[in-house]
């Protein structure tokens, strides 16, 4: 984990970020029962899968420890997701060499994309549990993106569907004037559009 801030950030409490409004597309947290939950990987993949919550449970997981920047300027650092590494969604799936980017469709109607590179880093998770408790459902829960080195408009929560494409196309802030490539280190906000 890098010991600096991002250029422009600054550091907050973690306790803050609940009171932050984001301006997504709800008020509320979508409501998502469990027991009916399932997530759905398709697209330019040759093993398309549907995996409801306990077999989620039962890919290996790992913890990673990364700091979190959200593009209006706060971070809040060391926080430890646990979670499935999107590696190995990837073998599971075997994208075809077709895919180039990655498509997540949220709970609440939010959409991201990302190039499918940018999610073999090593500290990308599909993430259910930060510092050490369930990730509840005002922080993503039961389950979100988490993409370390990206604006926090990467790190999609509540998702129910993943689709590798062969185009590259724009989620919800994407088509709102941010970049695609949010890359933090090169203080990558806008998308020039
Ligand atoms: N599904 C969904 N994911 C989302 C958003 C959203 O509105 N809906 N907002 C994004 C933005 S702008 C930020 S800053 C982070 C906020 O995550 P946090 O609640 O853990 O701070 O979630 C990101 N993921
Ligand atoms: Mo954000």
């Amino acid at each position: 984990m890098n010991e600096k801030l991002p250029p422009g950030q600054h550091e907050i409490p973690a306790i803050l970020r609940w009171n932050i409004d984001h301006p997504g597309i709800i008020p509320e947290n979508p409501e998502i029962d469990l027991e009916n939950w399932t997530i759905m990987v398709d697209g330019e993949v040759e093993k398309p899968i549907t995996l409801s919550w306990h077999d989620f449970l039962q890919l290996p997981s790992i913890e990673v420890k990364s700091d979190f920047h959200c593009v209006e300027g706060w971070s809040v650092r060391k926080l430890r997701w646990l979670g499935v590494k999107f590696n190995t969604l990837v073998h599971m799936v075997k994208p075809k060499k077709s895919a180039k980017h990655v498509l997540f469709r949220c709970s609440d109607g939010y959409t991201t994309f990302l190039d499918l590179r940018a999610l073999f880093e090593e500290n990308v998770l599909l993430s259910y549990k930060l510092n050490g408790k369930w990730l509840e459902a005002s922080l993503g829960g039961p389950l979100r993106l988490v993409v370390p080195n990206k604006y926090a408009y990467k790190s999609a929560m509540w998702i129910e569907r993943i689709t590798f494409t062969k185009q590259i196309s724009f989620g919800y802030w994407e088509k709102r004037k941010y970049s695609y490539t949010a890359d933090v280190w090169k203080n990558d906000r806008f998308s020039g559009r």
